[in-house]
């Protein structure tokens, strides 16, 4: 099975800005501890990052027939993007929306996540671990699909 994490806007700055609310990993950490426990668990998987909405639209596009799950944290774009929420619902593949910090406990404009609603479910607030998480999921998801 191959799993594909995708990371939107300003996750390249995780670990130099912000530590107070994003910590201290870089997100060239999250991948390296993804990609450990991933050969461990006998699955691939595909980690990129981008700035641009258009991009994330067309790579969400193209992962179906290729990745079994979309791991997403579209950051800022998960309150914005009518079109990723689209691209989510057009391709059916099985998606899990994660996030760093729990948005839910944040400014009230990031309680609404315009993508929740076509993914399986949403792991947010966990930091890093975040993604462990929604790693774990993805692979129990698929044993039972
Ligand atoms: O908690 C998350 O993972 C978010 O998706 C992160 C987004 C934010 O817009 C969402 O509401 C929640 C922000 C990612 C930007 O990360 C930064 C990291 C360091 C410095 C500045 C931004």
């Amino acid at each position: 099975m191959k799993i594909l994490f995708l990371n939107g806007p300003n996750l390249n700055l995780l670990g130099s800005r912000q530590p107070e609310v994003y910590g201290r990993t870089t997100l060239a950490d999250i991948e390296a501890e993804i990609r450990q426990r991933a050969t461990k668990l006998g699955v691939e998987v595909e980690f990129r990052q981008s700035n641009i909405e258009g991009e994330l639209v067309t790579w969400v596009q193209e992962a179906k027939g290729k990745f079994g799950v979309l791991i997403l944290n579209a950051a800022a774009y998960t309150h914005t993007s009518v079109a990723l929420r689209d691209a989510i619902s057009s391709v059916q593949l099985p998606t899990i929306e994660v996030h760093l910090s729990n948005i839910h406990a944040r400014e009230e404009f990031r309680h609404r996540s315009l993508i929740a609603g076509v993914c399986i479910g949403q792991i947010a607030g966990f930091g890093a671990q975040s993604y462990i998480l929604a790693l774990n999921a993805a692979v129990n998801i698929n044993l039972t699909q």
